[in-house]
């Protein structure tokens, strides 16, 4: 049994940030989460401030250092606001750490017990690309909030919801050369395998392009596509990422929703800013993708792709880089069959990141 490696689904992103009372502030007015639980002085916790974001079975927890010699504070020194803890949960904590570790990853928190008086929290974490950590984390023997220092946070926000579900998937930008060595990496710990591969000349534009693989986990719920600059004219917009983020890190999160129009209209009302594709994209869409449940001019309006593979099509829409350094951005993404990542879309999509690109003189 402990040959077997296996991940139960995503628990939560872990961002460092300069300032987490705002950045919580963000994502509940942008993009409609709620603060579900809090730690900071007032709970006993004197180096770090933390708030926990929900919406659907999304959690991201932003969290600050309350001092300058804190590792934290010297993360966001260097990468600005980034996404430093992917949190999965595995049946078995001790179990997934020495599977991977006797494998090749390398440790940066051994397993460890966090216990309150709701129960025992387990968790342990390997490095992954850049400076991101994947924490393993076994939550079944513990009822608090979120974790001991917590204290539950009740919104004052009724009906306060976007649509958003789940994590689809996670991309990491990697440096030139360096995204087989992260395909690997993730097959030979975890068993992870290599689900589609598309390289620059297939998905290459005038200026910049990219190559990206997927690996994916044996049920499927956990997506990670590795991305890698591949040059062409200009400068590849993952160039331009890991410059400002100085080094690999998370690129977006895709979010699930069940209703991408609704959601998005919901998204824009409230100020989330998306990237916008030209009326051209729609003109031969339906020639494109055959026939869909969805108004191709509601679509238009707000600007959401659409692609189809063998098993079925799918909806997408990209955010703007939610911070002044070009790096994190947000996609929705809601599928109807298909299991691809859009790939029909992508010299549309890469184009409209080039224009962006150019307004900021990194083209
Ligand atoms: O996750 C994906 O593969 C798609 C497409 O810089 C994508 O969302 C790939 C690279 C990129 C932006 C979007
Ligand atoms: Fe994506």
């Amino acid at each position: 049994m402990a040959e077997l490696f296996s991940i139960l689904c995503f628990d939560h992103l872990e961002f460092y940030v300069g300032n987490a009372r705002q950045a919580a502030s963000f994502y509940e007015t942008f993009f409609q989460f709620t603060n579900i639980a809090y730690r900071g002085l007032e709970t006993g916790s004197r180096k770090v401030a933390s708030y926990v974001m929900q919406q659907g079975a999304i959690r991201l927890v932003l969290s600050t250092a309350l001092n300058s010699d804190h590792p934290i504070a010297q993360s966001v020194l260097k990468h600005g606001d980034h996404v430093a803890v992917i949190a999965v949960q595995v049946p078995n904590v001790v179990d997934a750490y020495q599977h991977v570790t006797t494998r090749g990853a390398i440790a940066a928190i051994p397993p460890t017990l966090a216990e309150d008086e709701t129960g025992i929290l387990h968790y342990a974490a390997i490095h992954i690309y850049g400076d991101v950590l994947l924490k393993f984390v076994d939550r079944q023997n513990y009822r608090g909030i979120f974790a001991p220092q917590f204290q539950a946070r009740h919104s004052a926000l009724p009906n306060h919801d976007a649509g958003l579900q789940t994590i689809d998937h996670i991309v990491g930008n990697v440096e030139q050369g360096e995204m087989e060595h992260w395909v690997k990496f993730f097959a030979d710990t975890m068993g992870f395998q290599l689900l589609v591969g598309f390289d620059d000349a297939a998905i290459s534009t005038e200026y910049s392009a990219l190559m990206s693989k997927v690996v994916q986990d044996g049920s499927g719920k956990i997506k990670l596509p590795i991305n890698e600059p591949a040059l062409r004219k200009g400068k590849s917009q993952i160039q331009e990422y890991l410059e400002f983020h100085q080094g690999a890190g998370v690129q977006h999160i895709a979010y699930s929703t069940h209703n991408i129009v609704e959601t998005v209209t919901k998204l824009k009302q409230s100020g989330v800013e998306f990237l916008n594709v030209p009326r051209s994209y729609y003109e031969d869409l339906e020639t494109r993708v055959g026939k869909i449940n969805e108004s191709i001019d509601r679509l238009a309006e707000l600007g959401i792709l659409v692609d189809r593979d063998q098993e079925g099509y799918l909806l997408q829409i990209f955010t703007q880089p939610v911070e002044d350094r070009p790096t994190l951005f947000f996609e929705i993404i809601e599928r109807h069959g298909a299991q691809s990542f859009g790939e029909g879309n992508f010299k549309a999509l890469f184009e409209a990141i080039e224009r962006e690109q150019a307004l900021r003189g990194n083209l």
